[in-house]
């Protein structure tokens, strides 16, 4: 490619140039020799470690296991783990950090609380807890039980998502809470809930080196999730790689095909494949009649999706449709992985359906090298998925099912009364009910919504409506502790024990390596206190450490697809290098790599998958004559997590990114606006204005700019729309306009 760019500077992408078939290509060593300064570089000369413990990184949900290297039980640096089997001796530059943020200078350090000038000042955990209990029951006392609510996190232990959740809920007599997943995983949980029968991402990482063609839609495992990427680079299969997404991305470089579709078409390209696929009779017709309902309907309902007619809606040449349907057709294991550039849209339950149905109609499923296959996020996306008491009953249960309700009365020793027999609100419903006057209270665990959540003016004015707002963080600086009345210090990753499940169902643990600063707790002693001064602490007595509570998880999982009540302990989890679930009592191991529905056996009474469609539904916001751009918004560098209150505190990782926001605008689209590379200019939508410096680049289509999520002032710009189905918000469209600064 010699196309004229300027991408930002000291970006990975320059270290990312590399063959696909090169299975230690310059990636390799651009992960493995990171620059000084990195890892054991910051063991000081007289701290030589004197032992070692490996424990599961706190960023992205691939688990990749990191080797900590102690001096007197306290973590002095850290080395990728060799053995482990998801990332075999691999990291990527946050995980080689992980330690150095630890010791940020505005780590929450004290209990604030919000004086009657308005200032933060610290208080003592007796008066916040204190606080936090009164104001809180006065709230629920004036307006009811559900006036108070809680946001939580897919960043935490599933012991504390848990403790959280049966607190919130069971004690305190919370209805409504929601995690950060909503703005990650909802679209992939509904869509597994409805067609699988469960929430359960069927795949192993090994299938990522056992397909013969990788379908990446929507997917930037390069920048997102680059250990992944690396397995794909490990396949010795010379597998064709087709990736799915508007933007050339690092990945789609790499693709053998790049399907570079008008934004927010996934739905017409997937079901003109499958209309090819039908046309030619390339499906596999006995597993479709063996393991799967409603296919007559859904080949009826994409006989309208002619080559022609899809080419014109996604831009894609009919031929390059027919490759793509030809190479799933020609592949013996071909597996489908999606992840935000799916899940984050206004129809994202369905265009990952359109995806689970290639899978069903093809057999590719349930076999080495296939499968429908949502790639998680955060490090323990998957634990909130099923653990964390929101929208499912702990374990994948229902709220609305009394024998549900039952069986998690008994386990934990309460009444069944006390359990709600409802789902709670939706992240979004939570919001309209702070502005409908319904919630007065709100309790922010481990998320930063004063930057990620769509469209902040819309937010900060929600936000300001609350009597009291309490955030739980690691930090006091993050944009939504400063807007708290009520500021809890954590402790973070490293400083606490527990475990996470990852994106292909592996349970893993964290540990604690060193201690948290000043008077900052583990969110499980904050979540027990809370319980204390509520007065329900007695339902706890039993769970007094996570690993106590990890017994009570295992009891809770049994029976459920979920099940681990095999595993012994944290020990076991230890010795095996990790657990897949399920991993019940009564059924040997597996092997160390295992997925889902071998047995062609779905989670729905009957067993069979389920066909779903629909017609595509029109965009909420289309780019117009006064917007005439339409604005993507994703991850930018593999060295920036999210709100960037952790990454941003690393000297190494803030020299491998842009420091300021920058908008991603097509060379052609520049020239017409007059907008020189490196320019600053402004960007506006109907909701904002801000500036981003310009990166001139054909990597993003005429018509189409995109910004990375890691600046605060992108979603100032969002336009808060979502799937109806799943209520995650559409963070990958909506309209702008460009201008240069007057
Ligand atoms: N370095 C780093 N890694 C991370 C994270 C991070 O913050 N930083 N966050 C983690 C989390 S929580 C998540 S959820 C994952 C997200 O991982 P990804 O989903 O891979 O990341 P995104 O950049 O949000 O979106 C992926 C792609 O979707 C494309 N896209 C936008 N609109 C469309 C569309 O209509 N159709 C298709 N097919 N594609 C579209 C975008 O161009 C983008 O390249 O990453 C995880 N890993
Ligand atoms: N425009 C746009 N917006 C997006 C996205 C996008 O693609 N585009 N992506 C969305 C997605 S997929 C996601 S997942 C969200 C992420 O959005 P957020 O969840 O808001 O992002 P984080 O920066 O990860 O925030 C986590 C917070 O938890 C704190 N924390 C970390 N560890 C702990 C802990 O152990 N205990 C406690 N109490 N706190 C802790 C951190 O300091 C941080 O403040 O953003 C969403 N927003
Ligand atoms: S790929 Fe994900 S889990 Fe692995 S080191 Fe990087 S952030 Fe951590
Ligand atoms: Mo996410």
């Amino acid at each position: 490619m010699t196309h004229e760019t300027s991408l930002p500077a000291g970006s990975l992408i320059a270290g990312l140039r590399s063959t696909f078939h090169q299975p230690h290509g310059p990636l390799t060593r651009q992960l493995q020799l990171a620059p000084a300064g990195f890892g054991l570089g910051h063991v000081p000369a007289d701290s030589k470690p004197d032992a070692t413990t490996a424990m599961v990184c706190g960023y992205c949900s691939t688990g990749c296991a990191l080797e900590i290297h102690l001096k007197e039980g306290q973590a002095v640096g850290l080395t990728p783990a060799q053995s482990y089997p998801v990332n075999r001796g691999m990291a990527c530059p946050k995980g080689w950090e992980a330690l150095a943020v630890l010791n940020a200078p505005d780590r929450a350090t004290a209990p604030l609380l919000r004086s009657e000038r308005g200032k933060l000042q610290p208080v003592t955990w007796d008066t916040a807890l204190s606080t936090f209990a009164a104001r809180f029951k006065d709230i629920q006392q004036r307006h009811g039980p559900e006036s108070v609510a809680w946001l939580g996190t897919g960043q935490m232990p599933t012991e504390e998502l848990a403790l959280l959740g049966a607190v919130a809920k069971f004690g305190m007599g919370i209805v409504h809470g929601d995690g950060n997943t909503r703005q990650c995983m909802a679209s992939a949980v509904v869509a597994y809930k409805q067609s699988f029968g469960f929430d359960a991402p069927p795949y192993t990482y090994q299938d990522l080196e056992e397909s013969d063609v990788l379908v990446l839609v929507g997917a930037n495992l390069c920048i997102a999730h680059p250990i992944l990427w690396d397995r794909v680079m490990r396949n010795p299969h010379r597998p064709a790689v087709v990736v799915v997404d508007p933007r050339r991305t690092e990945t789609a470089m790499y693709a053998t095909q790049h399907v570079a579709l008008r934004p927010k078409t996934d739905l017409e390209l997937f079901y003109g494949v499958a209309h090819i696929l039908i046309d030619g009779g390339w499906i596999d017709r006995d597993y479709v009649d063996a393991h799967t309902a409603g296919f007559e309907e859904f080949a009826a309902h994409v006989r309208e999706y002619a080559p022609a007619r899809v080419a014109e809606v996604t831009g894609i040449p009919c031929e390059d449709i027919y490759r793509l349907a030809r190479t799933i057709h020609e592949g013996r294991r071909v597996s489908f992985w999606w992840t935000m550039g799916v899940n984050q849209s206004y129809q994202g339950v369905r265009t990952a359906q359109s995806l689970m149905n290639l899978a069903l109609m093809t057999g590719s499923i349930g076999r080495p090298g296939t499968g429908a296959n949502s790639i998680t996020g955060q490090c323990n996306a998957m634990g909130s998925r099923l653990f964390s008491n929101t929208t499912n009953l702990l374990g994948g249960r229902d709220f609305g099912n009394a024998t549900h309700r039952d069986e998690v009365a008994r386990i934990l020793g309460i009444d069944p009364a006390r359990i709600p027999k409802r789902d709670s609100w939706s992240y979004p419903e939570i919001l309209e009910g702070i502005l409908a006057g319904k919630i007065r209270g709100l309790w922010v665990v481990g998320t930063n919504p004063a930057h990620s959540w769509i469209n902040q003016n819309q937010l900060r004015d929600i936000f300001s409506r609350l009597e009291f707002l309490v955030v739980q963080d690691m930090y006091d600086t993050t944009e939504t502790a400063q807007l708290a009345d009520l500021v809890l210090p954590a402790a973070g990753w490293g400083e606490k024990d527990g475990s996470f499940i990852n994106s292909e169902r592996r349970i893993g643990l964290i540990k604690k390596v060193a201690r948290a600063p000043g008077q900052a707790l583990a969110d499980f002693a904050i979540f027990r206190l809370i319980a204390d001064y509520w007065g329900c602490g007695e339902m706890l007595q039993a769970w007094n450490s996570p690993e106590a509570f990890f017994q009570t998880l295992k009891q809770l999982s049994q029976g459920q697809p979920c099940d681990f009540s095999g595993i012994r302990d944290y020990r076991m989890i230890d010795e095996e290098g990790g657990i897949q679930w399920p991993f019940p009592v009564d059924r040997p191991p597996q092997g160390t790599h295992r997925r889902l529905f071998e047995d062609g056996r779905f989670y729905h009474s009957d067993g069979r998958a389920r066909f779903l469609f629909e017609s595509p539904r029109s965009m909420p916001e289309p780019p117009g004559e006064k917007f005439p751009f339409l604005l993507l918004t994703g991850r930018g560098s593999a060295a920036q997590w999210h709100t960037q209150t952790r990454t941003g505190k690393s000297a190494v990782l803030r020299k491998l990114y842009p420091a300021g926001a920058y908008v991603e605008v097509h060379p052609a689209d520049a020239r017409e606006l007059g907008i020189q590379p490196q320019e600053r200019i402004l960007v506006e939508s109907q909701r904002g204005s801000v500036r981003a410096r310009a990166f001139v680049t054909p990597l993003v289509q005429r018509g189409t700019v995109f910004m990375p999520m890691h600046y605060e002032t992108v979603n100032q710009l969002t336009h808060a729309s979502f799937d109806r189905y799943s209520k995650q918000p559409s963070y990958k469209a909506c309209a702008v306009r460009l201008s240069r600064e007057a």
